[in-house]
This record gives structure tokens, C-alpha cells and sequence, in this order.
């Protein structure tokens, strides 16, 4: 059955929906650790501070980013890349805390993707009008490996294409603690985030947070 707009959350976690061959949508996944999650990232972003990073065209993003784990990723005028260390600060991102990486795992094996192991997770911050445009994740150096990829805090549009970018992109509605799973035949998926409606969520506030598991290395 599919959700209306005006729906709440999810109760608890029943099954993967498929939304394309191999990338499903595990609706209320993450319920039992949003809170443990909203909490790591504030001690992650208190480090490593969430930052509108620039394209290698010259625009700011209008999603603040930052990481955890042994690679981050980074965008400047000379590119996009993985990074061990923070480029605002030259220390290495803070560690993956066990919770994240745990889930990640865990949602991944849901998914059919046994073994998944992230080294890095990069936290998007959408404030009300931040999106992100059409892309494909295609600078981790496994392309066996999924993306986990968690929304907390206030509802979004997920996009999901296909694999040229002129396939027109299936609309997803992603609330709290729901979770996205794609590899396989969907690992290159063109995929993004409409803009973000105005809202309060009542435990992230006026923002949706986005954590997204890669195995980067
Ligand atoms: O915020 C999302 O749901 C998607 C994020 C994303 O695609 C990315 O960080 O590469
Ligand atoms: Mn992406």
C-alpha cells in the first residue's frame, strides 16, 4: 500500500519495497536508533563542522555536509573526491561511531547485500529550499558495495532514476528514520532530493539530516 502525503511514520519496520531492480526502500528502519543517530551527529558536526561545499563549476551547495569515518567526501573547484582528512581543520574525520556503521550493515543485509562494511558516511543537512540535483555516487572505488543512505528529521522527495540522466525519476517520499538501499543494477542510478519543504520536525527541528554509507576505499 502506498503512503499519502499526510501519513506519520512508520510504527516499526515491516519489509523492503522494491524500487527498482536492486534498490528498495526499508520504511522506518532506523525508528529504534533515530535518536542515538540525531545524537552522534551533533557530537560529529561539533568537530567537524557541517559546511556549504563549492562545485567544480564554482556554485555553492545549498546542502551543508560534513563526515565520519576513515574517508570523507569533499567537492572544490578542483573536483570531487574522498578525502581522510577534513580540509577545514587538516585532522583526520571523527571515527564512525558503532551504531552507524551497525545499521548500515544491518540495512544492507536487508536489502540482500550481505557483508557491507562502510568507511565512510557523509551527513547532508537540508535546511527548508536546500535539494540536490540529479547524480550518481560514482567516486567510491567498489562498485560491489551498495549505498545505505538514512533520512532523519523532516520529509523529502527522494528522486530515483534510472541509468542515463534523462530517464525520468520516480518520486519517493522519505520521512523519519526511513532508509534507501540501492546497488546491484541501481548502484549508478541517477538519484537527488527535491527541494525541501518548510517545516518542525519534533526531534531534528526545521531540517531533514541525510547519512549516507559508501565503502569508499
Ligand atoms: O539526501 C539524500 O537522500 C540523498 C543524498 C545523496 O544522494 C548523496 O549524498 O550523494
Ligand atoms: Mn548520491
Amino acid at each position: 500500500m502506498t503512503r499519502s502525503l499526510f501519513d506519520e511514520p512508520l510504527t516499526h519496520y515491516t519489509a523492503p519495497e522494491s524500487i527498482a531492480p536492486g534498490a528498495f526502500l526499508l520504511r522506518g528502519f532506523a525508528l529504534d536508533q533515530a535518536e542515538a543517530l540525531l545524537q552522534a551527529v551533533q557530537q560529529i558536526i561539533a568537530v567537524a563542522p557541517l559546511r556549504h561545499l563549492l562545485t567544480p563549476g564554482g556554485h555553492v551547495m545549498s546542502v551543508a555536509m560534513s563526515n565520519c569515518g576513515a574517508l570523507g567526501w569533499v567537492s572544490d573547484r578542483t573536483g570531487y573526491r574522498y578525502s581522510s582528512a577534513d580540509p577545514l581543520s587538516g585532522q583526520p574525520w571523527p571515527s564512525m561511531p558503532a551504531c552507524f556503521a551497525d545499521l548500515a550493515t544491518r540495512a544492507a543485509a536487508e536489502a540482500g547485500y550481505e557483508g557491507f562494511a562502510p568507511d565512510a558516511c557523509l551527513i547532508n543537512r537540508y535546511e527548508p529550499g536546500a535539494r540536490m540535483s540529479l547524480h550518481q555516487d560514482r567516486d567510491e572505488s567498489d562498485p560491489g558495495a551498495p549505498i545505505v543512505s538514512v533520512s532523519l528529521g523532516l520529509p523529502a522527495v527522494f528522486l530515483f532514476g534510472g541509468l542515463q540522466r534523462s530517464d525520468h525519476p520516480a518520486r519517493w517520499r522519505m520521512v523519519h528514520a526511513d532508509v534507501a538501499v540501492w546497488g546491484g543494477a541501481s548502484r549508478l542510478a541517477f538519484h537527488g532530493v527535491s527541494p525541501l519543504a518548510d517545516g518542525d520536525h519534533p526531534r531534528a527541528g526545521r531540517q531533514r539530516i541525510n547519512l549516507t554509507f559508501r565503502r569508499a576505499g
